[in-house]
């Protein structure tokens, strides 16, 4: 039995004789609890062209490196030139096929694709989570089966097409070239695939070159649900090659999800076409918590807010604004939540924090923590015990913030919270909208009108009231200002696949 020693951690602030907190680390240890599903993985994958696995021309290939062991995973073709000239010569000759079909016929592909990823949902889960890093709790529970609805949602579009805009007729655009980045790669597969096949059109698709590997296992898929060849094409590559599939000549239209930086890059390399395009890009949402919120809940959507996937997700709550009549009190709260997460081997069940990306990712983000301690805000850790390899990082908060801080501004993509304070509604809309992102917000307040008043306020394209990081398929998700434009998700995603005619 373990002995119970005097709390370590300060108490809450309260009023009276403050209460002993209850650390469940300094007391007793969880038993390790590893997933043990089969992912299933090849020594080896092809580029997907043509319904067909085949070498890349170059005959090159790249590793996809675990990040919570840095080992090797698997090895994957290195798609270049000649490959992305393939893919759209055999997704242009599927569109003729594909394009013409009934939508109750392209919806019945939808679902069985849906179904077989079901099938196969926890050798997904741990694929995804040993190439990306995630917790198998956030695999299993939320990017697979969150993947699926996706496609059961579009597969139940197919055939109604006529309802997205009433009073009109749906047509396809084409081949759409498409770019997806790491941080949900399943998830963002389906968003991009999903609703493309829905309208019509067929795909070329390239996934982050850290996490090709679920990109590979779906097209297993393709193959499985009879999907007629060349429909999807999927190129694992580096950035280069996303380049050739956002620039190629036989693109109708182009979807990019990624970093504001590149999204730039890809618009100036397309300026003067007429193609069509969805950029959903970076952001620095604020979540608002007012001093009339329900305290304790916002704490854990704070924590789901900036913590979920390390992090590493474009509408992250990554600076915290705070009525300052409440702040201490928040943030003693947060920290005490802080203490008790647990940071660790992704695979394990009762993991919350799993490992950042790449070592990349994880300098980048350690180079923010120097920056804002230079800046002069104070950076807090909980104490916990790293593994000995992988990336990994010990969730952060900054005090002390202030608008111009870089930390403040800047996208920093991981772990890291930069907590500011506010007096009134009118300074929150301020500070929420003095950044050049939108994509995302979040209100905690008892007050509907004042909810109400802040999601007119706030520019961003979702705002979440008293709770956080919400998604469903027919919601749509998308940016304003710097983090794009264009949605995925609901009947404005459709639309950004088709033609009205
Ligand atoms: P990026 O570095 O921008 O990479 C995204 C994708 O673009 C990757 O597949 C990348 O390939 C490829 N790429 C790199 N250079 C390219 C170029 N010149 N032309 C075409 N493609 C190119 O972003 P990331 O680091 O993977 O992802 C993080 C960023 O994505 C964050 O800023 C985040 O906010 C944003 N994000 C936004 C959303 C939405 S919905 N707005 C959702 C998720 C993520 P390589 O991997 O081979 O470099």
């Amino acid at each position: 039995m373990p002995t119970l020693t005097a709390p370590k951690n300060p108490a809450v602030p309260r009023r009276g004789r403050p209460a002993a907190e209850l650390i469940f680390g300094d007391f007793w240890e969880y038993d390790p609890a590893p997933e043990t599903a089969d992912p299933k993985l090849k020594p080896r994958y092809e580029l997907f062209i043509n319904g067909e696995f085949v070498p890349a021309r170059a005959g090159k290939y790249f590793d996809s490196i675990n990040p919570a062991n840095e080992q090797k995973l698997t090895e994957l073709a290195l798609g270049g030139a000649a490959d992305v000239d393939a893919a759209f010569a055999a997704a242009t000759r599927a569109f003729e096929g594909w394009g013409r079909l009934p939508g109750r016929e392209r919806g019945k592909f939808l679902f069985r694709i849906a179904r077989l990823l079901q099938d196969r949902a926890r050798e997904f889960a741990v694929a995804e989570t040993m190439d990306n890093g995630k917790p198998i709790r956030e695999t299993r529970d939320f990017d697979v089966p969150m993947a699926a609805a996706h496609f059961f949602y579009h597969g139940g579009w197919a055939d109604k097409l006529e309802y997205v805009a009433p009073g009109r007729r749906l047509a396809p655009l084409g081949v759409v070239g498409q770019v997806i980045p790491w941080n949900f790669p399943l998830l963002m597969l389906s968003w991009k695939i999903a609703p493309a096949l829905a309208a019509g059109n067929c795909v070329v698709i390239k996934p982050a070159t850290n996490t090709p590997v679920t990109a590979v296992k779906l097209a297993e898929i393709f193959q499985d649900a009879g999907l007629p060849p060349g429909v999807v094409n999927v190129l694992t590559g580096p950035g280069s090659t996303g380049g050739l599939i956002m620039a190629h000549p036989a693109a109708a239209k182009i979807a990019f999800t990624g970093s504001t930086e590149v999204g730039k890059v890809i618009m100036r390399s397309v300026a003067g076409t007429d193609r069509r395009m969805t950029m959903e890009l970076g952001g620095k949402a604020a979540n608002i918590v007012f001093d009339d919120a329900p305290l304790d809940q916002a704490v854990e959507g704070i924590v789901n807010g900036i913590f979920f996937n390390q992090g590493q997700v474009c509408c992250a709550g990554s600076r915290l604004l705070v009525q300052e009549t409440v702040a201490d009190l928040v943030v003693a709260k947060l920290k005490q939540r802080l203490r008790v997460l647990r940071v660790g081997d992704p695979l394990d069940k009762n993991t919350d924090v799993g490992a950042i990306v790449s070592r990349a990712q994880l300098d980048t983000i350690r180079h923010y923590l120097d920056v804002g301690q230079k800046e002069g805000a104070t950076m807090w850790q909980p104490p916990c015990r790293l593994p000995a390899k992988g990336f990994f990082l010990p969730p952060t908060i900054f005090t002390g913030v202030t608008q111009s801080h870089c930390i403040a501004r800047e996208e920093i993509f991981g772990p890291v919270l930069s907590i500011l304070t506010f007096r009134t509604l009118e300074e929150a809309v301020e500070k929420a909208n003095n950044t050049a992102y939108g994509l995302s917000a979040g209100v905690w307040t008892d007050k509907g009108s004042r909810i109400l008043k802040m999601s007119t306020e706030l520019k961003a394209g979702v705002v979440w009231a008293n709770t956080f990081n919400k998604f469903d398929p027919t919601s749509p998700f998308g940016g304003y200002k710097e983090s794009g434009f264009g949605r995925e998700g609901g009947r404005q995603g459709l639309l950004d696949y088709a033609r009205l005619v």
